[in-house]
């Protein structure tokens, strides 16, 4: 049986790349709304948002949330998800300020692990607030797992009531502290996926475009773009995270499935309220 089409998740920015990585990194609202509309045309559905300020440091700001949906929404129909998650070491209240720009989804980070040589802290107060607004205010969350225990504690929080499952997964793997990206870590946390739910990857690095066919012929959908990596082939950077989309577009076909729209995605993904 067919698993379906693919959900393509286009993370065009991210809080650590750099332009000094890559000339190609969007930074200002316009580009990053030119950047999502041209991953929107390669097939992409979701849009994972980070916003940084001119001179390109990550923020959390809301102003420029609001402005950078804004300028996205004016140029193609896609579902963007902000991120919670913001750059290690924001305070909560910081990587809190996107859930009040009305996104349509929102990164619901599970749990704390290192992060290269820092921390990044989701304890569960945290995650319990973040959830309790997402929920509050109608924002679907993708629950990202860096680790096999983020999952456990995703089956712990909806225990508790709440997060609501089945819900949509997003599997971070190859992060220097978290899982790394291989095919048993991958099947592994496949297998814990609750019934009903459904799962992403997004691989870190090299493993980017390995990790993304892999779920792909798993049933599952895939996350690709300057945020986890910047390379198109090894020594070749992207020039943006379209040109990845592209290829994860024809990943999907190569896998037997096909590329869904945004209306197929908002039903997958039990997203209800409209942009
Ligand atoms: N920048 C990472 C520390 C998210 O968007 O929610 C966290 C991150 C996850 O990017
Ligand atoms: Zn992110």
């Amino acid at each position: 049986m067919s698993a379906g089409n693919a959900i393509i998740t286009a993370a065009i920015c991210g809080a650590e790349t750099t332009r000094a990585q890559t000339p190609y990194l969007p930074i200002t609202a316009g580009e990053l709304a030119a950047e999502a509309e041209a991953c929107a045309k390669e097939g992409a559905a979701i849009i994972h948002l980070h916003v940084r300020t001119d001179d390109g440091k990550p923020t959390q700001d809301r102003a420029l949330f609001d402005k950078a949906i804004r300028a996205i929404r004016a140029r193609c129909g896609v579902i963007v998800q902000t991120s919670t998650g913001g750059a290690v070491g924001m305070s909560a209240e910081e990587r809190a300020q996107p859930l009040d720009c009305e996104p349509e989804m929102a990164s619901l980070n599970a749990g704390s692990l290192n992060f290269g040589d820092e921390v990044f802290e989701n304890p569960f107060p945290l995650v319990r607030e973040f959830a309790r607004r997402m929920r509050e205010r109608g924002i679907v969350p993708e629950l990202e797992c860096y680790d096999a225990g983020h999952v456990d504690s995703c089956l712990l929080l909806a225990a508790e009531g709440v997060i609501d499952l089945p819900g949509h997964f997003d599997f971070v793997l190859g992060v220097r502290g978290g899982m790394a990206a291989s095919e048993e870590n991958l099947r592994f946390l496949v297998s814990k996926v609750p019934v009903g739910s459904t799962f992403s990857v997004a691989g870190v690095g090299r493993h980017q475009l390995p990790m993304a066919a892999l779920a792909l012929r798993l049933g599952g959908h895939a996350r690709c773009g300057l945020e986890d990596n910047i390379y198109l082939s090894k020594g070749v950077l992207a020039k943006g995270s379209a040109e990845l989309v592209a290829k994860v577009s024809e990943l999907a076909r190569a896998a037997g499935r096909g590329v869904a729209s945004v209306a197929e995605a908002r039903k997958l993904l039990r997203i209800e309220r409209s942009a």
